[in-house]
């Protein structure tokens, strides 16, 4: 299949995230997608091409307007005060505080997140809408008629939701794609979250409708980031109910057990019939992924590719997290490369 890369992704490189009480290296950085690409190059997958141009029009379909103008501004009024070290938030509006945004750039950073693992540097804004591109390139082959393609994107987006950033995301690739689908045909799409984490962002975007199914197999909230959203229990509301499908596994999940999940998932999705699938497609499920706890090898991401396939509907793959950066090149091209096998 073919990949969509968009080059501008390297805009985007925090120096630091705040994990586990220290200061460390950022984990979402640019190597991870150029490795990727180095992958699917040697690996003869299929052609890459670049992203075209789609407007703003399709992220504001997802997102709420202050929060783009946000965004777009915040990285000017950080740096007019604090000169070139990264935007990183440092405290939020919790409980028993005005939800009010206040004027200050530092209060509007805790106004738009959720953690402080998540810098906003000089080309974050165009780094995002790069991968917007690109995934919506992605999504114009599906429509034209190719079985499956592949936005190699980051920043990677399932845990933005409307109006707020976090978790190394910013625009929701995947729902603002979906949301696309749905204005331009009509039709009904299933969201496929396996990456590590909740796509608490997708979800609450999805929460309240029934045309866009959403599953996420991930680390059980109650261990696992982003601990307030993920739970089995939610599973939709309003016109949404029963059109949300969460599948929490403990860390050290086995591949046994995260095919049952899939297994599972998989069922809910040809019951739904949908015309599109768009798989949010993280491989921090690998045994080797330096955040994660779940134990896939490499030779089940090919696994996965093959169940995916099985499901028969055209596929839009999303590239979200996977940061054990020399391997997650291989994982991805087992997974693509299996759904490719299987189809042809
Ligand atoms: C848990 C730290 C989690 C954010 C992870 C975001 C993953 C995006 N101790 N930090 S796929
Ligand atoms: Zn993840």
């Amino acid at each position: 299949m073919e990949t969509i890369f968009a080059q501008k992704h390297t805009l985007h490189a925090g120096t630091a995230e705040l994990y586990d009480g220290r200061l460390v290296d950022c984990f979402e950085k640019p190597e991870r997608v150029e490795l990727i690409l180095k992958h699917i190059r040697q690996s003869g997958l299929g052609p890459v091409g670049a992203p075209e141009a789609h407007g703003l029009d399709p992220l504001r379909r997802v997102h709420a307007v202050d929060y783009l103008e946000f965004l777009e501004t915040a990285w000017a009024d950080w740096s007019a005060l604090r000169g070139e070290g990264d935007a990183l938030p440092t405290s939020w509006p919790v409980r028993s505080f005005s939800q009010q945004r206040p004027a200050a750039i530092d209060g509007r950073l805790g106004f738009y997140s959720m953690d402080a693992a998540t810098p906003i540097t000089s080309g974050t804004w165009e780094a995002a809408l790069g991968a917007v591109d690109a995934t919506l390139t992605a999504l114009d082959q599906v429509q034209a008629g190719a079985r499956g393609a592949y936005a190699l994107v980051r920043p990677p987006g399932h845990h933005a939701s409307r109006d707020v950033y976090g978790g190394y995301c910013f625009l929701n690739n995947a729902a603002i794609a979906a949301q696309r689908f749905v204005d331009e045909t009509g039709g009904c799409v299933a969201i496929l979250d396996v990456d590590y984490h909740h796509g608490n962002g997708t979800q609450s975007i999805f929460y309240d409708r029934s045309d866009v199914l959403f599953l996420s197999i991930h680390g059980d909230p109650n261990q696992e980031f982003p601990y307030y959203l993920g739970y089995a229990t939610e599973q939709g509301e309003g016109a949404g109910e029963g059109f949300n499908r969460n599948f929490p596994l403990p860390w050290g999940t086995t591949p046994a057990r995260w095919f049952e999940a899939l297994r599972a998932a998989h069922r809910h999705i040809e019951a739904y019939q949908p015309d599109l699938l768009i798989v949010s497609l993280g491989v921090d499920t690998f045994r080797g992924d330096p955040i994660s706890h779940f134990l896939l090898d490499h030779d089940d991401f090919a696994r996965m590719g093959q169940a995916i396939a099985g499901l028969a509907l055209p596929t839009l793959f999303v590239q979200e997290g996977g940061y054990a950066v020399e391997e997650i090149g291989v994982n991805v091209v087992q997974v693509l490369g299996a759904f490719d096998a299987q189809v042809s």
